[in-house]
């Protein structure tokens, strides 16, 4: 059977518990996902927290992967991966060990109660832009180019660490 591959790009996010070893044990459980293949994993960027100041630094990264499978399975995998992570949710934007997005799926326009692609916000996001644009430079994310998008947003403390990984 014709099974057409994505290129996806996610957002990884934690700020509890070992940020850096979060982000290494979501890269290794995503790679692992029957379905999916890394095809690239950033560096990793610390930021002050966006929203709620009453919470630690953010480390942030982003995943390319290829995936045959369709958006919603993929989120709601990525959720358990999240879960199994001791994700807890009280409070929006609140503190978490561990936060994955669905930033890009292939060049998908997805509007759905539970998901929508391109990731809200993300265009306006330091801790989003940089690490995509050191993987994907030539993207286009709703008819602009990234780069333009970089170059528009300041980078608001964010700072890339030495490699860790
Ligand atoms: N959802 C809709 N679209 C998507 C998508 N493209 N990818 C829905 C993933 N999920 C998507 O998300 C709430 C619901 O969004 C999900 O159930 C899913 O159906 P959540 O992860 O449970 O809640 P959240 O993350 O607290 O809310 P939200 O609005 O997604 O927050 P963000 O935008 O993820 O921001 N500061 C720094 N420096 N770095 C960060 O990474 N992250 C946040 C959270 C706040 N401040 C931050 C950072
Ligand atoms: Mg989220």
């Amino acid at each position: 059977m014709h099974m057409t591959k994505k290129t996806v790009y996610l957002g990884l996010g934690a700020n509890l518990e070992s940020p850096i070893l979060q982000l290494r044990a979501a890269r290794r459980a995503i790679g692992e996902i029957e379905g999916v293949d890394e095809m690239a994993f950033s560096s990793l960027y610390r930021s002050p927290p966006m929203g709620p100041q009453n919470q630690p630094d953010y480390v942030n990264a982003v995943m390319q992967i290829a995936t045959c499978l369709p958006a919603l399975d993929l989120l709601s995998t990525l959720q358990k991966i999240e879960n199994a992570q001791g994700r807890v949710r009280l409070e929006r934007w609140g503190a978490r060990t561990l936060d994955i997005d669905i930033l890009l799926y292939g060049e998908e326009d997805i509007d759905l109660p539970t998901l929508t692609v391109p990731h809200l916000g993300m265009t306006m996001r330091a801790f989003v832009l940089y690490p995509l644009f050191e993987l994907s430079p030539e993207l286009v994310i709703n008819g602009h180019a990234l780069v333009d998008f970089v170059h528009a947003c300041p980078l608001n403390g964010l700072e890339r660490l030495a490699r860790e990984f």
